[in-house]
């Protein structure tokens, strides 16, 4: 699992954007979010960084978050 932190992810329509992000991105992509903390925990082939710059593509400021 890849750890991603959104601070602007604040409400349903961010975490469906976010997941239509990266399901467009990889499709087999395992999503998990947890929208009061901010965070989305990934599982996916992409790596770290296709996942980053995926996301701020969608218009958001992810950062990866230790595990
Ligand atoms: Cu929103």
């Amino acid at each position: 699992m890849i750890q991603i932190l959104i601070p602007d992810m604040t409400c349903g329509g961010c975490a469906a954007a976010i997941t239509r992000a990266l399901k467009s991105a990889d499709d087999a992509a395992q999503i998990q979010i947890d929208l009061p903390a901010h965070q989305v925990s990934v599982s996916s082939d992409l790596g770290a960084e296709r996942l980053l710059a995926t996301l701020k593509a969608a218009g958001f400021t992810p950062s990866l978050q230790a595990a």
